[in-house]
């Protein structure tokens, strides 16, 4: 964790968003290590940048209730070139809070035309929300106009669809 970039080679930045207890940490984890570990909702891990590659770094925020006020928000959002929006598909009553949330990013104006990935995570549990509910939850067909978007199902935990996920957001970064 920490900054992997100096000032001189920014590499292409991707934010990580989402509610408290979305997944990101265990995501984060993830793709760092190979391996899923004990997350705890510290506020110090999940404001945090990790190197992807040598072109990409993802920096992961919180944006659940205050926590959007944060005041060095605005230096991230100015030069992303992706979203990663991840939801607990599982957890039907915080849905219109994460669309509130989504939408609330999505309209600053460093955000306008950015590409959008929504992570619908915790797919590995029986009573997740399919692909198209969260979608029309999270009201993700009124983006059209304005940016590309994807949906995808993964488990942070079991480490399922993350490979994926990220290729596409390769993919829409290129595109855009
Ligand atoms: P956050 O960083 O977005 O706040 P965390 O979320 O990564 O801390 O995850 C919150 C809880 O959800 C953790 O459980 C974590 O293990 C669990 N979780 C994250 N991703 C998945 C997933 O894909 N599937 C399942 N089943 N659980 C997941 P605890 O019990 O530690 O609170």
């Amino acid at each position: 964790m920490g900054q992997h970039f100096n000032k001189n080679q920014k590499p292409a930045q991707v934010l990580l968003m989402g509610l408290d207890s979305a997944g990101k940490s265990t995501l984060l984890f993830r793709l760092q290590q190979g391996v899923t570990m004990e997350t705890s909702p510290t506020v110090g891990f999940n404001v945090g940048t990790l190197e992807l590659d040598k072109r990409t770094s993802l920096t992961v925020w919180d944006v659940g209730g205050q926590r959007t006020m944060r005041p060095n928000w605005k230096y991230y959002l100015e030069g992303s070139k992706a979203l990663v929006f991840v939801v607990d598909s599982t957890d039907r009553s915080r849905m219109a809070e994460a669309q509130k949330a989504l939408k609330r990013i999505l309209s600053d104006e460093n955000m306008k035309g950015v590409p959008l990935m929504v992570l619908a995570n915790k797919k590995d549990l029986p009573n997740s929300m399919t692909i198209r509910e969260v979608s029309n939850q999270l009201e993700l067909p009124s983006y059209t106009d304005q940016r590309s978007w994807e949906i995808q199902g993964c488990s942070a935990l079991q480490g399922l669809g993350l490979q994926q996920a990220f290729l596409s957001v390769a993919k829409l970064i290129r595109k855009h």
